[in-house]
């Protein structure tokens, strides 16, 4: 019995289950395609990470003794799909089965489905399981994630002291809001100068992909296992120790602040979740770091990252169609330039033109919050944010830009839209402080644009709004305007769109 285990360039992991029990007469498929290049117009850094690491994987899986058919981009009787590869692999190698794991997102599970013979495996490398958590989701928890979190971390025993949550309380989110002092220094993070692989797979994406967002110019993020994890050390012992307090600030020129960077390379396979969690809180247990900054950390990849792909599954594939504030206007061209007077908008867009990558606050409250304000399509936020970011595969980015940001799904990751005015931005960033807006007016033409939209949006869906209890608050607020001020601000809100256009 000969098996053909297929390897996805997001599935770059020893223990992937495709790989479980292979045997001396088993062939490893992994295949550069230009479908998978072209199906979203990917950021060149994003290519160049994921072409460059998948060829680093077939070489440790060489190493390590297996069989690997790589098939390459330019390899000219590549067919330039998965089951195009998988069918050709079959011709070739004739193997009695076709060994595959879940992949990340449905469009290929759909394809997956039709190659001939396909053992399809769970995706262990979650924690939670898709079925496990439709089970969990059913059972009348409101599907919401903190509950979701509790389970998990009793369930792993992480942060846990017997069956309680260390330092008595479950959730540090309060005291990760604090802004940056202009005196705090933020260390760099290690960056990795491209060897030979990623020099040629860096020629291949400029010249196949030369219209594709962002350049593989300074291409230096990780592209093995070893250096994903020297990433992670350097953010153990740098970074989470002041990553808890400063986790939603905001600074220019610093797009990771504290942050630890890892979401492209978790997401391709090179990192371990569990390892992580655990890795976060034996530093805290050593005193190394605060529980704020451990338990801020664990509850992104052990709560947030699990939470968001069992609801993509749960609820694909209408999940992808959902418009619950019928929200159509067409994304600003500025999404792709950067250039706006919008000082936050321009640092968030060319940051991540840059890098491809922003922090999650630039996404949910910067480029997230303009878009839900200004009323954007979700098709095309969703396009955008899947182009754009490095880590961007559609189980994650779906919930986050299309439930979290834009409040598309009328509520069922979020319990209240993340809609956020001119202020809030100011109190988390030096950004107001040197943008040619005045963050403190919401009226005339040097009013910052996201004041006038904030009240704007509160208004248009005043009534759905008025059914959640969270937005009592804005809604008094809104009840309490002077009808004129009112008017104004819809005049205002109507100029910046305008503008936007
Ligand atoms: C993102 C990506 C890219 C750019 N290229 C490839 C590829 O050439 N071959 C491949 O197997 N996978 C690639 N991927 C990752 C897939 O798009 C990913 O596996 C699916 O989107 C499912 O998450
Ligand atoms: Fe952004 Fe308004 Fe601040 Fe300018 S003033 S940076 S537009 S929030």
């Amino acid at each position: 019995m000969t098996s053909l285990r297929v390897v996805l360039g997001d599935q770059l992991s020893l223990d992937l289950s495709a790989l479980e029990a292979i045997g001396a007469g088993d062939i490893v498929l992994m295949a550069e395609v230009l479908g998978e290049c072209t199906y979203v117009r990917h950021h060149a850094k994003k290519l160049v990470l994921v072409l460059s690491a998948m060829r680093h994987f077939a070489e440790a899986l060489r190493h390590g003794g297996m069989t690997v058919d790589y098939i390459r981009l330019d390899d000219p009787a590549n067919t330039q799909s998965l089951s195009g590869e998988v069918a050709r692999a079959r011709q070739l190698h004739r193997p009695d089965k076709v060994i595959a794991t879940e992949p990340g997102e449905w469009r290929v599970l759909e394809e997956m489905r039709g190659w001939e013979g396909v053992e399809i495996r769970e995706d262990g490398r979650f924690l939670c399981g898709i079925r496990q958590f439709r089970s969990w989701a059913g059972g009348g928890h409101g599907q919401r994630m903190e509950f979701f979190y509790r389970k998990m971390r009793r369930r792993h025993a992480i942060l846990m002291e017997d069956d309680a949550p260390v330092g008595g309380r479950w959730n540090f989110d309060l005291e990760n809001r604090k802004r940056l002092p202009a005196a705090a220094r933020v260390p760099k993070p290690p960056a990795f100068p491209p060897d030979t692989v990623t020099r040629e797979v860096m020629s291949l994406v400029a010249e196949r992909f030369p219209d594709h967002f962002g350049s593989v110019e300074g291409f230096d993020m990780p592209v093995t296992q070893a250096q994903a994890e020297t990433c992670f050390e350097a953010f153990l012992r740098e970074r989470l120790p002041l990553f808890g307090d400063w986790q939603d600030a905001m600074r220019i020129g610093e797009p990771l602040i504290y942050h630890a960077g890892i979401a492209a390379t978790l997401n391709l396979g090179l990192l371990d979740p569990l390892r992580l969690c655990r890795a976060a809180e034996a530093a805290y247990r050593s005193g190394a770091v605060p529980l704020n900054a451990a338990e801020g950390f664990i509850r992104q990849i052990l709560g947030w990252r699990e939470f968001v792909r069992g609801i993509y599954w749960m609820h694909m594939p209408r999940y992808a169609t959902l418009n619950a504030l019928e929200a159509r206007r067409k994304l600003p061209a500025f999404f792709w330039s950067g250039e706006t007077r919008m000082r936050c908008l321009r640092e968030a867009i060319t940051d991540t033109r840059r890098h491809a990558y922003a922090h999650h606050i630039q996404r949910l409250m910067i480029t997230g919050n303009f878009a839900l304000l200004a009323g954007i399509d979700p098709d095309e936020v969703d396009a955008w944010y899947m182009v754009v970011y490095a880590d961007a595969y559609q189980w994650v980015e779906l919930p986050n830009t299309r439930g979290m940001a834009l409040f598309a799904d009328g509520g069922i990751i979020g319990s209240k839209p993340y809609a956020a005015s001119g202020a809030y931005i100011n109190r988390m960033s030096d950004y107001c402080r040197h943008c040619t807006y005045d963050v403190r007016e919401s009226l005339g033409a040097d009013a910052c644009p996201f004041n006038a939209l904030y009240w704007n949006f509160m208004d248009r869906h005043r009534e759905r709004l008025s059914r959640n209890p969270r937005m009592a608050m804005p809604l008094r607020n809104l009840a309490r305007m002077d009808p004129k001020r009112l008017a104004a601000i819809r005049a205002r809100a109507d100029e910046v769109l305008a503008e936007s256009e």
